[in-house]
């Protein structure tokens, strides 16, 4: 016996990869539901090798169904996420709604599985913003050996994080500046994101730091531990997919980078490419389609007592959203529902 699946914005990027994950990974699904807003109603969706007709959000009755995983807005979800967790269909919830409300876990399964019994006081669970998902991965195992006391990240992220119009903007962008007569203005991002770097993702907060900034600090103190200093500087950069991070750490005790690169290697989700040569670290062009969050470039900081350096990349449409939500849909079926 598996499980009543519905995905929630099944035509977005998100929705599209969930259900691909889900497949991928032979989620056990009795019966699927692919929803979308009305101007979708009707598309065609992939669902391994089935396509799966959409159908309306707004009518939906999801009394029935064992569990949702949300891939629209805030707007949508602040609807109809408390209409399926009321009907008795757990939520797990990709927009950054429910995030940081202390009642609802934030999960990265490989990190807080044990945040998953806190799902029931609101029938809903979260799932982090992408540039979180995959720092967390490599800082908890990092944090279990010698303490993690402050984190200075910089990230260099995907056109795919703002969306179809994200990538579109890109595309169109950069084809225009080769023919005369059909540059394209900026419209999604604030300024030219071909051949340009952008440091300025989601909105301004009061302190002069962006809401993608904030969301990381936010997020790494509830998922990992709320002692760590986070501050981060988030980048928008001309790639399709994968976010890349530079990741500079200090530590309360000493951690010698072999001992750090054995233990990733050993770490869930993680998988280290680290040799000092040419080409021996991972760019974005390649992690896109993997599950894991990759590390190279790991290397001591000898300018503080306690420091090491490493680069992160991962697939943020997988890992960063929809590999994260299928993760915890598959704790929560293990630990809680115990269906599959
Ligand atoms: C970006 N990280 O790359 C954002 C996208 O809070 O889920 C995801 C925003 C979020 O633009």
């Amino acid at each position: 016996m598996g499980y009543k699946v519905v995905v929630v914005g099944a035509t977005g990027n998100v929705g599209r990869e969930m259900l691909n994950i889900l497949a991928e990974r032979q989620f056990p699904v009795d019966e699927i539901a692919a929803l979308a807003s009305r101007k979708s109603l009707g598309t065609e969706v992939s669902f391994g090798d089935k396509t799966v007709t959409t159908k309306d959000l707004d009518t939906f009755d999801f009394a029935g169904w064992d569990m949702a995983l949300f891939a629209v807005g805030s707007e949508a979800t602040k609807v109809y996420a408390p209409k399926a967790a009321a009907a008795g269909c757990v939520v797990i919830d990709n927009s950054s709604l429910y995030r940081y409300d202390p009642e609802i876990p934030l999960i990265v399964p490989e990190v807080n599985p044990q945040a998953i019994h806190g799902y029931a006081k609101k029938n809903i669970i979260a799932n982090p913003n992408c540039s979180t998902a995959q720092m967390v991965v490599a800082l908890k195992p990092l944090h279990d050996r010698a303490k993690i006391k402050r984190v200075v990240v910089s990230t260099y992220q995907s056109v795919s994080g703002a969306g179809k119009e994200g990538i579109d903007e890109l595309w169109d962008q950069t084809k225009g500046m080769y023919v005369p007569g059909q540059e394209v203005a900026p419209k999604k991002f604030t300024k030219q994101i071909a051949f340009n770097v952008i440091p300025h993702i989601d909105v301004f907060m009061e302190d002069g730091s962006t809401k993608e900034e904030w969301k990381m600090v936010a997020e790494t103190k509830k998922i990992v531990d709320p002692s760590i200093k986070v501050t981060a500087t988030c980048v928008r950069v001309p790639v399709f997919v994968g976010h890349s991070e530079a990741i500079n750490l200090e530590f309360e005790d000493f951690l010698d980078e072999d001992e750090a690169r054995d233990i990733l290697r050993e770490a869930p989700g993680v998988m280290v490419i680290d040799k000092r040569e040419n080409g021996g670290y991972v760019t974005p062009a390649e992690c896109v389609g993997d599950f894991a969050t990759f590390i190279s470039r790991i290397r001591q900081d000898s300018t503080i007592e306690n420091g090491l350096n490493l680069w992160c990349v991962s697939d943020n449409l997988r890992k960063g959203a929809a590999l994260n939500a299928v993760q915890i849909a598959e704790l929560l079926g293990r630990e809680v529902l115990k269906k599959g």
